[in-house]
């Protein structure tokens, strides 16, 4: 069983490579961005929860995004892994995520964090913000999404050294350079 975290600060590139991994180690991809942004376009109660902390920049509440992890878990079959994009993003979540794998026999192989400088992220945010319209990427937005990240986020990468299986990705450059060190990192682990 191959289960990745992929780590990052907003607009490290945690979507952008997960599509690549998922496709090559032919594992399931949970992203809870991308969860919460089909619950808005849906407009379901929890869609309608997760815009107001969406667009202010902040984190929903660790229960309710544990909650959702953990169904989103449960409907997988026949997984030979998991890509975890976007979760955890607070230490109780990584603890949430050990103890739900604990409970199925697993644990997680390797967490990778995406290395990018401040600007870079700014920029391709931004970009991605004219070219999508997704409603948290403009500047005001992105600035309180990084001080969100650096108080609550950035911790994980101590707590997942602690438990050996931190790993460090230069996160800018070209995407298919980025790619080849994760896959070699992937393939020590596997
Ligand atoms: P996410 O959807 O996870 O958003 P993200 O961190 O902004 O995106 P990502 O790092 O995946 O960037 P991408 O690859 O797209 O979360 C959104 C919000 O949901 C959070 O702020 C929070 O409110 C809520 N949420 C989600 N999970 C939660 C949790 N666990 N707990 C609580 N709340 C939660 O890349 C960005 C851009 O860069 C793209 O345009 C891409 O094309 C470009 N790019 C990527 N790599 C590049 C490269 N090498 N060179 C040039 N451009 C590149």
């Amino acid at each position: 069983m191959l289960n990745i975290v992929i780590f990052g600060a907003p607009g490290s590139g945690k979507g952008t490579q997960s599509e690549r991994i998922v496709e090559k180690y032919n594992i399931n991809h949970i992203s809870t961005g991308d969860v919460l942004r089909a619950e808005i376009k849906n407009g379901t109660e929890l869609g309608q929860t997760a815009k107001k902390y969406m667009d202010q920049g902040q984190l929903l509440p660790d229960e309710l995004i544990i909650d959702i992890l953990a169904s989103t878990l449960d409907n997988l079959k026949d997984s030979k892994g998991v890509i975890f994009d976007g979760f955890p993003r607070t230490i109780p979540q990584a603890e949430a995520l050990k103890k739900m794998l604990a409970e199925r026999g697993q644990d997680i192989s390797v967490m990778l964090d995406l290395e990018v400088p401040e600007d870079i992220l700014m920029e391709r945010l931004i970009n991605r913000g004219k070219q999508t319209g997704r409603a948290d990427d403009n500047e005001e937005t992105i600035k309180k999404r990084l001080v969100v990240y650096h108080s609550q986020t950035s911790p994980l990468k101590e707590w997942y050294k602690k438990e050996n299986k931190y790993e460090q990705i230069k996160g800018y450059g070209e995407l298919e350079v980025i790619f080849a060190d994760i896959c070699a990192t992937i393939d020590k682990v596997k």
